[in-house]
């Protein structure tokens, strides 16, 4: 193991998985980890940054960027987004193109931000895998047909796969055929590395997730997680954090009648940050109200959107 394992030859190089919001981009990236390092949540927009996690075995080191869904961007985040997704898209060695085979909304075949982003992908050049994703929600399964019809004269894909991210259906084929394209080199990380981000990170990712999950309408999209505190004790690990919001109204539904939301947040975050980090973990939470975080760069910087 270690050093000389390190200098072996695999197949290795960075993986971008893309595609329009909720299409169940960061679901593949557990299913394929067998463990959560990007959040998941019914509602569309849940992952903001570029998050890189690596994928090792004896013979691959694949580099997976998660990146956060394609959409029309209404303010400074949403901008802040697109231009995440479409740095990641420039570094892939492959484009993993996600597409929920179920959204009803495109008729029969591709919608038309979906045919937008098949043209990006086109110039970029890249060599494209396209997933068509949620096939579990699928019946009859025929009616996928016109959907691999239309991906397949265009010409845009090298390889077109059904999955199920949820069930691991149609993963590992999908995974071959990526990672077959993949070019031959040493490892360009340790093999020990999960991620490039730190634990704090994921905390504050993990207390947005329960937020997403917790709260509704606007709410979900005008909060932002900051770590203030990371105290690594003998007992454990002391967390304390910021929520912030736009609006006193965004702040009183987080906090909730008699506090009843924001312990439900936190008991939901601190159990699961418990589990990430193998400890204890003991999280405090402040909910703060920064007037047009999300439309302002100030506001963007001050929540590690820069
Ligand atoms: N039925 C079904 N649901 C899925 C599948 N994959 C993902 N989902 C669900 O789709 C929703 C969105 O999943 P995410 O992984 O957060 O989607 P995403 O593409 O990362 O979304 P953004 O980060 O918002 O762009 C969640 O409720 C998932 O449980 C699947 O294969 N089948
Ligand atoms: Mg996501």
């Amino acid at each position: 193991m270690g050093e000389e394992n390190q200098q072996d030859i695999v197949k290795c190089g960075y993986v971008t998985i893309a595609g329009r919001p909720n299409v169940g981009k960061s679901t593949l990236l557990n299913a394929v980890l067998g463990q959560k390092v990007s959040i998941v949540t019914r509602k569309p927009q849940t992952t903001r940054d570029r998050i890189l996690a690596v994928h090792n075995t004896d013979d691959r080191q694949v580099i997976f960027l998660d990146t956060p869904g394609i959409h029309r961007p209404q303010d400074g985040l949403g901008h802040y987004m697109n231009e995440a997704a479409n740095n990641a898209i420039l570094e892939a060695d492959v484009c993993l193109w996600l597409i929920d085979a179920t959204d009803r909304k495109r008729g029969e075949g591709l919608s038309r931000e979906e045919r937008d982003i098949a043209r990006r992908l086109q110039q970029t050049g890249i060599p494209v895998v396209i997933a068509l994703n949620k096939v579990d929600r699928m019946e009859p399964k025929e009616r996928i047909l016109p959907l691999l019809q239309e991906i397949h004269a265009m010409d845009i894909a090298r390889e077109i796969v059904p999955v199920s991210a949820l069930t691991g259906d149609g993963v590992d084929t999908l995974m071959s055929l990526v990672v077959a394209m993949l070019p031959e080199g040493p490892r360009l990380f340790p093999r020990d590395m999960l991620s490039d981000r730190a634990d704090r990170f994921f905390v504050a990712e993990l207390v947005r997730e329960a937020i997403m999950d917790i709260t509704h309408k606007e709410v979900p999209y005008r909060t932002a997680v900051v770590i203030d505190q990371f105290k690594e004790q003998p007992a454990g690990t002391e967390i304390f954090a910021s929520i912030h919001v736009e609006t006193t109204g965004q702040k009183a539904i987080i906090i909730g009648k008699n506090g009843e939301k924001i312990t439900e947040i936190r008991e939901r975050a601190r159990a699961q940050a418990a589990e990430l980090l193998g400890c204890p973990v003991s999280l405090r939470l402040h909910v703060d109200v920064s007037p047009d975080w999300s439309t302002n760069p100030a506001g963007l910087r001050k929540m590690g959107y820069e």
